[in-house]
């Protein structure tokens, strides 16, 4: 198969891609715009990136909102209460279907790559016992990275530590972590220490819920931080949320920020949920309650959107479209300068394959696999500009998802 008149990100003129055997053979400039061949598919001049990449995700929590009840305070707090109502609930099947189905969602805006946090809170651990299936079953559309989730806490739930050690001995491959949610500072000190020292013993990932509170006093990303820079596992760890760093004074974010670059770790930011569960407890004026995206940019440091939530106690919207997330993430960062828009498409790309250590199976290059989106749109501004969708959505050299033009009539 051949793709002609794509636009590449970071390229000038039009492309031609060869792809044999699902791998990128070849890449050509045109001189021109070509006449497509029979077998060729025709991106029309519009860009062609590799696969949008969801790194913070909760598949065994999606499209279960209102089941048994909804979540009225719009909180974090109630959504985990509301959660464990529904929890208590679960089966096999159950999960796996709705996995399935959100899975389905993911692939139809371009999503080939996605890392889900499984509870393991639960002592069946039958969610992430259907979600190691589900990551195979699903092979074909997305790559799975499975993240051992202690919703209700490493420290204080009860064999928090077990079911963490059991979760990875089944088969997750990154360890996680909620500190700001176990009941004293002193636990979460020591949870994050735990899950270093599992991950660090097992040669996994890393990717902890931290500080989603705007509580000034969370401090749990420099627990994190310094863990994994004097351990040498920067690149391999991710703090998720950090939205307490939105409501840090300047003074300490300014110390923090020598620390988490000297550390090299990711973050990931989740702009819809945030701007949804944080400021609750504000009157007026009103935090927005995201992490420092911008500021973290512009550090050099590595920062990705996610989507976080698909109908879920948390969160009651939500439909896989990640360019979505992009566009309200922009808004609500003090992203819109003429700079960012130009390259808004990082941080729902290759930032977020930079989180999850994809490496070189991920991105347009000679020898890499033939994942690729075909977006209606030209550039990452007119991507945002447009809301634009994916088109086509190819994996592994074969067409998983095509999407037809909106068609508009005038009288
Ligand atoms: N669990 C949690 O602790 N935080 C979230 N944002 C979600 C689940 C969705
Ligand atoms: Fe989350």
């Amino acid at each position: 198969m051949n793709i002609v008149n794509a636009v590449l990100r970071h390229q000038n003129g039009l492309h031609t891609l060869r792809i044999k055997d699902g791998i990128i053979a070849a890449i050509e400039r045109q001189e021109a715009p070509v006449v497509p061949e029979n077998s060729d598919v025709d991106a029309e001049c519009n860009l062609v990136i590799p696969p949008l990449v969801e790194p913070h995700i909760h598949l065994d929590a999606a499209l279960t909102a209102g089941e048994p009840e909804w979540n009225m305070s719009g909180t974090l707090f109630e959504g985990i209460e509301r959660w464990a109502q529904r929890k208590a609930l679960i089966t096999h099947d159950d999960t796996k279907r709705r996995a399935h189905e959100t899975i389905g969602m993911l692939r139809d805006h371009g999503i080939q790559h996605v890392r889900t946090h499984v509870d393991v809170t639960d002592p069946s651990l039958a969610a992430l016992k259907a979600m190691l299936e589900v990551k195979d079953e699903a092979r074909d559309l997305i790559d799975l990275q499975i993240v051992a989730f202690p919703q209700e806490g490493i420290e204080s739930f009860q064999d928090g530590r077990k079911l963490m050690a059991r979760a990875i001995d089944m088969g997750a491959d990154v360890v996680g972590g909620i500190p700001h949610f176990e009941y004293t500072r002193d636990q979460g000190v020591s949870s994050i220490k735990f899950l270093m020292d599992l991950a660090e013993r097992k040669g996994l990932l890393v990717d902890v819920h931290c500080d989603e509170t705007d509580d000034p006093q969370s401090r749990f990303l420099e627990v994190l931080a310094e863990e994994a820079r004097s351990r040498g596992m920067g690149k391999h760890v991710s703090a998720s949320h950090t939205v307490a760093m939105g409501s840090y004074d300047n003074a300490y974010c300014s110390k923090l920020f020598r620390l988490l670059k000297h550390s090299g770790i990711n973050f990931v930011a989740c702009p819809t949920e945030s701007i949804h569960l944080q400021g609750r407890f504000d009157t007026y004026p009103k935090r927005r309650g995201l992490t420092r995206v911008a500021e973290i940019d512009r550090a050099g440091m590595n920062i990705c959107f996610g989507q976080d939530s698909i109908k879920d106690p948390w969160y009651p919207l939500g439909n896989g479209n990640l360019l979505h997330i992009l566009d309200v993430g922009m808004h609500v960062c003090h992203m819109m300068g003429y700079e960012d828009l130009q390259r808004s498409l990082d941080f729902v790309t290759d930032n977020g394959a930079k989180a999850m250590n994809l490496g070189d199976r991920y991105g347009i290059a000679i020898g890499r696999p033939a994942n690729l989106v075909i977006l209606d749109a030209e550039n990452d501004y007119e991507v945002l500009r447009c809301h634009a969708k994916a088109r086509m959505s190819i994996r592994n050299g074969s067409i998983i998802m095509r999407r037809s033009p909106e068609h508009l009539e005038y009288n």
